[in-house]
């Protein structure tokens, strides 16, 4: 977790900002000035706001230190809305699915709804959570750019629910599952402004938002803690595993197992340092 310290060198901002966009403007110009190289071949890009100052900072660092002669910086975005903040920073994306399959990208940044003292994530505020840990499992590093307001000793604190992606077809039957894994009333994120009915994922598909219990971190576990799911309290991954096998969930919004050396948590394949 990189301390706040105020990055060296950051450009004043196009328009004054106020004291959280101002934090989250700095934890991204710091994410970028710690995690990213000019010399990088494939970034991924996540969603939400957060990521927007990320995009500036990135813009910024290749303005102030060039790539190599005939090097190609490319850009893997988690959704629609990730591409279109590419595209208006002036930076080339590429698709996921246009890269080899073995590929691994340098780095992935992107942000989240809430952080643990572990760096468990809880991340699909944005309803863009497949993408982005497909995105985050291929990268050899995630940094995730997240402002004081979102680190919490323990996830739900603050963020009520674990956003999960489930097929239109199965959703019904999957809301019936994760009250039986405890869960207090999982609904279905439905549009708030003029449209009506189930916000639909990129990849047509709906967002179940399930509110849990504390979610106890891997430590909290080794001093003794059940997070079995007994009595509804569950640990991070213990929960994920297991919502992740419910037929008819295509995803989690759980991030875990980014601390550290655990590299194989969350589909993170060897050698990934997340950060
Ligand atoms: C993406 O953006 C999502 O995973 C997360 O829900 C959201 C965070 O948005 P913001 O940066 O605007 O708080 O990272």
């Amino acid at each position: 977790l990189s301390t706040m310290a105020t990055p060296d060198s950051i450009p004043p901002p196009a328009k004054p900002l106020d004291a959280i966009e101002s934090a989250k403007r700095k934890a991204a110009f710091r994410a970028v000035q710690d995690h990213f190289k000019s010399s990088y071949n494939f970034v991924g890009i996540g969603s939400g706001s957060t990521i927007v100052y990320g995009v500036e900072a990135i813009k910024h660092h290749l303005s102030t230190n060039p790539p190599p002669q005939n090097h190609m910086n490319w850009f893997v975005p988690t959704g629609w809305n990730s591409r279109k903040v590419i595209e208006e920073a002036g930076l080339v994306p590429i698709n996921f699915d246009s890269l080899p399959g073995d590929a691994m990208l340098d780095v992935c940044f992107d942000g989240a709804d809430e952080v643990d003292a572990e760096l468990n994530c809880i991340k699909g505020g944005g309803a863009c959570l497949f993408q982005e840990k497909l995105v985050a499992t291929r990268s050899k590093r995630f940094i995730c750019i997240a402002d004081y307001r979102k680190q919490q000793r323990r996830l739900l604190t603050q963020w009520p629910s674990i956003p999960i992606e489930v097929a239109p077809i199965g959703h019904v039957s999957v809301l019936r599952e994760l009250e039986l894994l405890g869960s207090n009333g999982p609904k279905i994120r439905e549009h708030t402004l003029a449209k009506a009915g189930p916000i639909q994922t990129d990849q047509s598909f709906y967002i179940i938002d399930a509110p849990f219990a504390k979610l106890l971190t891997p430590e909290d576990v080794a001093e003794g803690a059940d997070g079995s799911g007994k009595g509804g309290v569950w640990e991070v991954s213990a929960l994920a595993e297991r919502i992740k096998r419910i037929t008819g969930v295509l995803e989690v919004g759980l991030f875990y197992g980014m601390n550290g050396d655990q590299t194989q948590a969350a589909g993170m394949k060897g050698g990934q340092k997340p950060v």
